[in-house]
């Protein structure tokens, strides 16, 4: 890995990243596709059939974040303390809908898949912090519509959120980071072959291989809490070293 100080540096993050926190994933034998569908749950489709099923879904998991203690890890911690040492840009691309890395201390972040404490407006696309249940009653701020309020979450056939702003940084990285995600997801799953054309070093930090681990130039392998610190470590040795 010929990384110089300073050299932009881009983080994708999933789910694996948060388990150690008390966060269920989703493609693990007890993780949340074991127990719900995922047409009926996350898909557009689902919401317009059931659509108290869908916010109810999502209100669990809003009231775990919120109401248990699930706290940052160390993983989210040195992922912070990289963006804050590094002498170039960390941009860190999460998939994940929970606020732990900003909790981590990271704020060069995009929540590509949107978040679970914030709701949309269904008439103005608005969006608001909310940490409450969203109910078939709950009223817009935007529109003052009772009904008018949708999770901020990119469901399954949506659009993600910020997508130039990540095909840029995958353009112009010269290290691309992949933790605790499975590979399964597009487009997110297909950063790391848009990151090596341009030219960067890829490496993926996860429990296990991961079904595009095989297009990484570096594969490590175990919990996200052991080998990310590490990782960080290694990569600011190179700072002083300079
Ligand atoms: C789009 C909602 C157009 C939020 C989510 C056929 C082929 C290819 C693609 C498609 C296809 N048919 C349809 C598509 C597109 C579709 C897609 O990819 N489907 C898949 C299922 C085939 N994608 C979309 O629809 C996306 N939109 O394509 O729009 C477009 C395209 C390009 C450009 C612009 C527009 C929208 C995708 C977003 C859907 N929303 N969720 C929510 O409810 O949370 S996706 C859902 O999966 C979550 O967001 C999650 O983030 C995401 C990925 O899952 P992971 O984070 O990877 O979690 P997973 O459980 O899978 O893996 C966890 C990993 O962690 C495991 O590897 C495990 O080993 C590891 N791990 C566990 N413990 C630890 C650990 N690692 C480290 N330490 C540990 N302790």
């Amino acid at each position: 890995m010929n990384l110089k100080p300073g050299d932009p540096i881009l983080v994708l993050t999933g789910a694996g990243i948060s388990k150690e926190s008390g966060l269920d994933t989703f493609r693990d034998a007890d993780g949340i596709w074991a127990k719900h569908d995922l047409a009926d749950v996350a898909t557009p489709d689902g919401f317009r059939r059931n659509p108290a099923l869908v916010l109810d879904f999502y209100n669990a998991r809003r009231r775990q974040l919120t109401e248990q203690d699930v706290q940052p890890n160390a993983a989210h911690r040195a992922l912070a303390a990289l963006e804050r040492t590094w002498p170039g840009e960390v941009l860190l691309v999460t998939q994940n809908i929970d606020d732990l890395h900003e909790r981590g201390g990271s704020a060069n972040l995009i929540h590509m898949h949107g978040e679970l404490l914030k709701a949309r407006c269904l008439d103005t696309g608005s969006v608001f912090d909310w940490r409450d249940d969203i109910t078939l009653d709950s009223r817009s701020p935007a529109s003052g519509q009772s009904g008018g309020l949708r999770p901020h979450i990119v469901w399954f056939g949506e659009m993600p959120i910020e997508m130039d702003r990540i095909y840029d940084a995958l353009m112009t990285c010269r290290l691309f980071v992949s933790i605790g995600t499975s590979g399964h997801v597009y487009p997110a799953a297909g950063f790391v072959q848009q990151a090596s054309m341009a030219g960067a070093w890829t490496v993926e930090l996860n429990l296990e291989a991961s079904s595009g681990h095989g297009l990484f130039d570096e594969a490590i392998h175990g919990p996200a809490t052991e080998l990310v610190p590490a990782f960080v470590d290694r990569l600011l040795a190179h700072v002083d070293a300079a």
